[in-house]
């Protein structure tokens, strides 16, 4: 049996960190996955976690299985954490592993609902989008979304696009901070593609895995709130991952809207999914998450960790526009300040990137994405340096 199978594409991102690893000089720069990195280059547990996992370890009682949807007090939790007061009685959620898990089972879920429905991605996306899609031998189309030229979203493009979407497809929407150009509409620009995508009767399934990077916590829910407000049904698929910073707990959850009186059937699917796939999700990352929200004292140091995070990757961002403005004496790469969330799309040519790595050691994705939170202070002038360099 073993035999027919044939070697799979490999995740290019994923690639890129077996790389650096390998990569014997001092000086090397990793701007590749998208993981937040201290100015010392660790990913730090943060405190909040630690001490919520303190607390568990001393009030834990069982480790018996939860529910197949996972904890309800999660799940409220983080739908208030998403969507503010208000969604109980049209939210059916399930708890999944990580976000890819619960991006999954929302297409698994529209493949029970809706078999025939595309999925729409922008142009670019995350590359799981199109690969789990693939996968599951769905339809999909592309959005127009960047605009190369002046690294911002293309918006003209987008609308027309999302202007020919059919009656019950299914638009994917990063909700905020999007992977991988960092380009993110306004809000104006995001009512327009809202009364758009309800002309068209779409459905929206939102992926939100940087919620508290861009612009603050609740800031950064405001696209999603908008959307849960405007349409009868919304897929959401969110990630503790990031903002958290508990990336191998693999914690995140599907959220499915729609009318109140289907709820209790939807919730019925939600859990069936999870069961045909795993039974029961992971629960360690999701009983912090809890405890971190529920208790106000732990709510507060979080908000306050993640806002140094945010703040950080912010800085950065304006640094690095500043050295890039220096170094090639253009503003070609202002966007950098603009953008929002870990990424940066810089509009280099895949041979730029090689050059970048092989000559500077310097390592981004093929597409010219960079990791903002991979760099400090020293090597901002560094990188800004070598880029100037292979374009010059
Ligand atoms: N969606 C996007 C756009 C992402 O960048 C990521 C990765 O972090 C995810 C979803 C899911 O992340 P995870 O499965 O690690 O929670
Ligand atoms: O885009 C990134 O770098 C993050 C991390 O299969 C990631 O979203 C990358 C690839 C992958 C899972 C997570």
């Amino acid at each position: 049996m073993l035999e027919n199978l044939n070697a799979q594409p490999q995740d290019k991102i994923l690639q890129l960190i077996a790389m650096y690893r390998d990569d014997p000089r001092d000086g090397k720069i990793d701007l590749g996955v998208g993981v937040y990195k201290d100015a010392t280059g660790l990913t730090p547990v943060m405190r909040a976690v630690k001490a919520a996992e303190k607390t568990l370890w001393d009030t834990e009682k069982t480790k018996t299985y939860t529910g197949l949807a996972g904890e309800p007090a999660y799940n409220a939790a983080m739908v208030g954490l998403i969507l503010g007061a208000g969604f109980a009685e049209r939210a059916a959620s399930v708890a999944t592993p990580g976000g890819t898990g619960a991006i999954r089972q929302a297409l698994e879920l529209i493949k029970l609902a809706a078999p025939g429905a595309t999925v729409w991605l922008s142009n670019p996306t995350w590359p799981n989008h199109p690969s789990i899609i693939k996968y599951l031998g769905m339809k999909s189309a592309e959005y127009r979304y960047f605009d190369a030229a002046t690294g911002e979203v293309d918006f003209a493009g987008l609308i027309a696009d999302l202007g020919t979407v059919a009656e019950g497809d299914v638009v994917l929407l990063h909700g905020c901070c999007h992977n991988p150009t960092g380009a993110n509409p306004t809000a104006a620009q995001w009512q327009q593609i809202v009364d758009v995508l309800k002309a068209r009767k779409a459905i929206p399934l939102v992926d939100l895995a940087y919620q508290g990077f861009g612009d603050g916590l609740e800031e950064d829910a405001q696209a999603t709130r908008l959307i849960a407000n405007s349409f009868p049904e919304v897929l959401i698929a969110a990630s503790c991952s990031k903002n958290f910073g508990i990336y191998r707990e693999r914690t995140g959850i599907l959220i499915a809207l729609g009318d109140a009186s289907r709820k209790a059937v939807t919730q019925g699917n939600l859990n069936f999914l999870n069961r045909q796939n795993y039974s029961f999700p992971p629960d360690h990352g999701a009983r912090l998450v809890t405890m971190i929200l529920e208790d106000q004292a732990l709510t507060t140091q979080w908000k306050t960790e993640l806002e140094e995070v945010r703040q950080n990757m912010l800085t950065l961002r304006q640094s690095l526009a500043e050295e890039l403005r220096r170094a090639t004496n253009s503003d070609r790469f202002d966007f950098v300040a603009r953008h929002r969330g870990m990424f940066s799309r810089l509009g280099l040519t895949e041979a730029q990137v090689n050059q970048l790595r092989e000559e500077a050691g310097v390592y981004m994705v093929g597409d010219s994405r960079i990791n903002i939170a991979g760099l400090n202070s020293q090597t901002v002038p560094i990188l800004a340096a070598a880029i100037a360099k292979v374009i010059g």
